[in-house]
């Protein structure tokens, strides 16, 4: 048995300081970890951390009153960092970082798995709230691991023999025509500034786990070797196991949170419900490997120069956001 479900009854117990407790929020995915002060973990810590990462897919973490440095040294404690996104600028001397301020059009409003457009997506990913709106703005996680070990037997079979392309020039769900506000379109103009595009097998093996997950999302495009049309329709059938009330959780942020995901098996959208108040979330990610299919198959890039999103680019001293 592979999906979280199985690893969920093993709640972690332990003192409220200093050792981490892992209290599992559904089954399927999502754990609360209490007991870490995040700016400051030991080895231990960390292992534990990793640890409940695998099992439960996400980790919310409260009450954490860290800087943004800290936020970037407790991320390098996981892994090498990538620069803060392909093609988003920075914040000004924070080439790890990505904001997502909901005044300039950072509402990530769909399903997806953090830039599987590129040809190594990254690990894992550290989500810190920065400004919240009095309500709404919750974010949705989505268990791609359990999507996978529920699909009926011959759609797991068609999925593993399936490849699809990723690209960051996807399809909008809400496209902005003529009157869509200004921030937005230019956030999108900035996203889509270098296209890229990979084909990934739509079912991975996670690296550390060696379970399956399915590889998709709102930036899967296309199913290699399929017309438009029947492409889409396969897409949105797998792309509904992802997204079944039994795979999700859903985390009502607080000021101080931090939400830690293995974007290797999960999907998530940030609900874009709160109008015009003002969100503002900061994102590092730490590098991931290329993916490979349950064949052996490994991803391939089309388009983009990933060169600019892997590991051991911030220790090359390169800089994002300029273009
Ligand atoms: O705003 C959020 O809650 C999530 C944004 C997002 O998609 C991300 O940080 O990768
Ligand atoms: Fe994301």
């Amino acid at each position: 048995m592979s999906t979280a479900s199985s690893t969920s009854v093993k709640v972690r117990t332990g003192p409220s300081q200093g050792e981490p407790a892992t209290h599992p929020i559904t089954p399927v995915i999502g754990a609360e970890i209490s007991g870490v002060n995040l700016a400051r973990v030991d080895d231990a810590a960390v292992a534990a951390i990793q640890a409940a990462l695998l099992d439960h897919k996400v980790l919310f973490f409260r009450d954490q009153d860290i800087t943004q440095d800290d936020q970037i040294a407790f991320a390098q404690r996981l892994g090498e960092l990538t620069g803060g996104h392909p093609t988003l600028p920075s914040p000004e001397g924070q080439q790890f970082v990505l904001e997502l301020d909901s005044l300039l059009g950072g509402r990530a409003d769909h399903w997806h798995t953090d830039v599987t457009f590129a040809l190594e997506p990254p690990a894992i990913s550290i989500l810190r709230a920065v400004v919240l709106p009095p309500v709404g703005g919750d974010t949705q996680w989505a268990n791609t691991q359990a999507a996978y070990d529920r699909l009926p037997g011959p759609l797991q079979r068609l999925a593993a023999e399936l490849h699809a392309v990723h690209t960051n020039a996807y399809d909008y769900s809400r496209p902005v025509g003529p009157d869509g506000d200004e921030p937005t379109r230019r956030h999108r103009d900035q996203f889509t500034s270098t296209v890229f595009e990979t084909e990934h097998p739509v079912v991975r093996v996670h690296p550390e786990t060696g379970q399956p997950t399915l590889l998709l999302g709102g930036f899967a495009r296309q199913i290699v070797g399929l017309p438009f049309d029947a492409s889409r329709d396969l897409l949105r059938v797998f792309g509904t196991y992802v997204t079944r009330p039994e795979h999700i959780v859903r985390w009502r942020w607080q000021p101080g949170d931090v939400a830690i995901w293995d974007n290797r098996a999960t999907q998530h959208y940030a609900v874009n419900d709160y109008g015009d108040a003002h969100r503002v979330v900061q994102r590092v990610t730490v590098s991931g490997a290329r993916p490979v299919g349950l064949d052996g198959w490994r991803s391939e890039a089309r388009k983009g120069d990933n060169g600019r999103y892997q590991a051991g680019f911030g220790a090359r001293g390169g800089s994002l956001g300029d273009n």
